[in-house]
């Protein structure tokens, strides 16, 4: 797709970018997949982005992934105004930065980040937090001025978790983004952007699983796929896969799972099968499935006195759970982790160097590439339950 672009004019390569000083550059106008309503299709439409101002950068997205909480917009299930730009799981390059903007320049590769990392808040100074402040969990839908970059016949266009990569252009304060290195795949490591670092980081980093140890995960999609990965580049000697689908086994044994279960197979509690599996040494459990009564049983299946228990399933909004508080009583670990615990400036760099140094493998993870205007074929074949992750390039 070909944007215009008015006031300067953009080199034709990788490096798109923007050469005058900060602040200077103009509005563009390009393509984007823009959401007028829920429960509607995306529509593509021609939009205008305005230049960053101070402590903004403006990136040109190459590749963008595509995440249930993109589908959760659409179906109502979360919060957002409208009309909106989604996605939040993408890698672009820098076109033009506000003032005052000094960790990126215009034609770094980057990754915008939807759990920023202000540097300053209590959560981005305390070497265990990693919710930053400005994180626009409550929808509000703007950038940390108060106000939105996008506009779409004559109407403001909001934003989406401070990132809004379903466009060829979006704006992203300085706080949420990330620089990382320039050879990397941007249809590949797009996906550290999100799914694969959610799962990732919540056995390195929150679980801090230890080597040598016994894992079990509940639910098998990407995310819990990345968590397996994650167990294993940690050292785990036995990594146990836990779905109801056990077409979802294979992919999860290619990726580093020891072996596979379905609760379904047995009519006792899946806490007792995993003792008996084990001897009663399960170190780390891993809710990936977002749902109140696999919360329990995983926390229940861990070991009663040392075991750590990971929530990274987004729970039910305005759900309550009870549980026996026997359960933590003995010496268990409950835990819970946005973004894999990860501080997302500091690890996302980090871990697509890792990539590119052969850590981990997102091929396994990327089930289907499109080109962006196909973007509503790509939620069709999320919802279908048919990809894992599909790409969608520019
Ligand atoms: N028992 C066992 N397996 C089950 C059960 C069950 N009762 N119910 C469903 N499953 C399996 C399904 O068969 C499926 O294989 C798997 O669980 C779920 O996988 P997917 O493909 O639906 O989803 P993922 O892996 O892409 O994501 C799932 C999460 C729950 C992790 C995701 O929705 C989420 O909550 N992410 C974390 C929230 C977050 O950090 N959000 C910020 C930006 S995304
Ligand atoms: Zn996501």
């Amino acid at each position: 797709m070909k944007c215009l672009i008015t006031r300067h004019t953009l080199r034709e390569t990788l490096g798109t970018v923007f050469q005058g000083t900060p602040g200077e550059a103009g509005v563009i106008k390009c393509k984007a997949a823009v959401l007028w309503d829920q429960k509607k299709p995306f529509s593509i439409e021609e939009i205008e982005v305005a230049p960053p101002k101070t402590k903004e950068v403006r990136i040109k997205i190459l590749a963008t992934g595509i995440c249930r909480t993109d589908d959760h917009v659409i179906k109502g299930k979360m919060v957002s105004k409208f009309p909106v730009i989604v996605g939040h799981e993408a890698t672009g390059i820098v076109e033009s930065i506000g003032e005052g903007v000094t960790t990126v320049k215009p034609g770094d590769k980057v990754i915008p980040l939807f759990l920023p990392q202000c540097r300053e808040c209590n959560a981005c100074c305390n070497p265990d937090g990693n919710l930053c402040i400005r994180s626009d969990i409550t929808g509000r839908g703007v950038l940390a001025d108060g106000t939105t970059r996008f506009t779409c016949k004559g109407k403001p266009v909001y934003h989406f978790m401070n990132t809004s990569t379903f466009t060829e252009y979006t704006v992203v304060d300085e706080s949420s983004v990330a620089k990382i290195d320039d050879t990397a795949p941007p249809e590949k490591v797009c996906l550290i952007g999100c799914g694969f670092s959610t799962g990732y980081g919540a056995a390195v980093k929150t679980g801090k699983v230890k080597p040598g140890s016994t894992c079990v995960v509940f639910g098998l999609g990407g995310v819990g796929l990345s968590v397996i990965m994650g167990c294993k580049s940690a050292g785990a000697s036995r990594i146990i896969g836990i779905d109801l689908n056990k077409d979802k086994f294979e992919k999860a044994m290619t990726v580093g799972a020891t072996e596979c279960i379905s609760p379904k197979d047995s009519t006792k509690p899946i806490s007792e099968v995993l003792s008996e599996m084990t001897g009663n040494n399960v170190g780390y459990t891993f809710e990936v499935i977002g749902r109140l009564d696999t919360m329990i049983d995983a926390l229940a299946s861990c070991h009663m006195n040392y075991g750590t228990s990971v929530v990274v399933g987004a729970p039910p909004s305005a759900k309550m759970l009870t549980y026996d508080p026997m359960l933590l009583f003995t010496g268990r670990t409950w835990k819970g982790c946005v973004f894999g615990g990860l501080k997302s400036r500091d690890d996302v760099p980090k871990l697509v160097t890792e990539f590119l140094a052969k850590k981990f493998d997102l091929d396994q993870l990327i089930t289907h590439v499109l080109p962006f205007k196909q973007i509503n074929e790509g939620f069709e074949l999320l919802n279908s339950g048919q990809s894992i992750r599909t790409v969608l390039t520019f």
